[in-house]
């Protein structure tokens, strides 16, 4: 913590109401992060919140000032809760910094420094200047945490990458040739739709999409609009036109990372459907490129990606040290054959690259073990 105030239990609460409220659009604020505020105002009688904001959908306005615009004339004398820096800078909206200056603010209690360069640092400065007390660094873990994807992209240019895989007690994806075979129960898809709407990009393969024609959509009420771009990776553009999830590019995108391997026509008949094509240099295998095809997807400001992926791309992404984050599925029916998992068994693959057991949860009958990067990146 650096600050001259000390910290009370009473901080801490409206922290973690601030890192609450950032959760909300967490995925829905394009390349910028979901930040939450809180202004509290002491009063004779005890503290009040006289306003509390997210970043809006699709990026501004910032927390801040969603929250001193729910304050107006109240936010004079008051504690904002921020969990990451205040803006500094003019970009696409005002600084945040000039907005809580000109309202009064007292003291601004902040969970981190924004590692953007128009920001960094320069946002609390600012504001010490103008005489606001300010702390740095509480909840920091949980807030580095909740903006994981737009730190991994602004720190190293590359998204920060959620895989997930759902497999059957005996140790198969699914069936050979027999498309879509649930091996987890409706908690734990309830579950995957969650995960979906929290990423700015669902990536899958494009055997995937041969396999399965999923549509790779959030189905939960009250999310519906939570859908986020779907990625798929098909170098020689394989994926047909009659694909769910080109048939719908125009209402939730689709962009297709391919290579040079792709035709001209595939090419323009996708993009007339509506998808977007990023084209990569392939691997001398002919595949894409995944360090690439990731790269190009943070260049596009995509913040946190959701990898539903099969057993080859698991595996390719996991060898490369592409994945941050990996969620295990496993589920209570065996299938007795088909599509092996990673071998020799998910949990020795995944230690064995790296990742670190951090929880294990029950979801219904099925059991989701999370995965982290035993060494993180940033
Ligand atoms: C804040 N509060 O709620 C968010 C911030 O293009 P602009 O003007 O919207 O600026 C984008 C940058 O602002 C972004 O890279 C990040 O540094 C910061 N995001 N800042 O004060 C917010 N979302
Ligand atoms: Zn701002």
């Amino acid at each position: 913590m650096t600050g001259p105030q000390q910290i009370t239990p009473q901080d801490e609460r409206f922290m973690a109401l601030a890192l609450r409220l950032g959760r909300r659009h967490k995925g829905l604020t394009g390349e910028n992060p979901s930040v939450g505020c809180v202004l509290v105002k002491e009063t004779p009688k005890g503290c009040v919140i006289v306003g509390q904001g997210t970043t809006a959908r699709t990026g501004r306005p910032h927390a801040e000032r969603v929250a001193l615009a729910e304050a107006g004339a109240k936010a004079k004398g008051a504690t904002a809760y921020v969990s990451l820096e205040p803006c500094a800078h003019t970009g696409k909206s005002p600084p945040c910094t000039e907005g809580l200056i000109k309202a009064g603010v007292r003291r601004v209690v902040c969970a981190m420094k924004d590692p953007d360069p128009r920001v960094s640092g320069q946002g609390f400065e600012q504001l010490r200047k103008a005489g606001i007390e300010v702390s740095v660094g509480l909840l920091e873990d949980e807030a580095k945490r909740d903006l994981s994807g737009f730190l991994s992209r602004t720190i190293t240019k590359m998204p920060w990458l959620q895989a997930k895989m759902a497999v059957s007690p005996d140790g198969f994806i699914g069936r050979r040739d027999e498309g879509n075979v649930p091996v987890t129960g409706p908690e734990a898809k309830k579950r995957t739709y969650l995960m979906r709407s929290q990423a700015d990009a669902i990536m899958v393969g494009v055997d995937t999409i041969l396999i399965d024609d999923p549509a790779l959509t959030v189905r939960l009420s009250g999310l519906e609009g939570s859908s986020s771009i779907r990625v798929v990776l098909d170098s020689k553009g394989r994926i047909p036109l009659s694909a769910h999830v080109v048939q719908t590019a125009f209402e939730v995108p689709t962009w297709i990372v391919s290579s040079g391997l792709i035709s001209a026509e595939k090419a323009l008949a996708l993009e007339a459907r509506g998808c977007t094509l990023l084209l990569t240099d392939p691997t001398a295998q002919g595949r894409v490129d995944l360090t690439a095809a990731l790269a190009q997807l943070a260049e596009q400001g995509i913040n946190r990606i959701f990898c539903e992926s099969g057993a080859i791309l698991s595996r390719s992404l996991l060898d490369q040290g592409l994945v941050d984050e990996f969620i295990l599925f496993e589920g209570a029916k065996p299938l007795g054959e088909g599509v092996s998992a990673l071998s020799p068994d998910p949990h020795t693959a995944l230690l064995a690259a790296g990742m670190a057991l951090e929880s294990k949860q029950h979801y219904g009958k099925d059991v989701i073990s999370t995965y982290r990067r035993g060494i993180p990146r940033f």
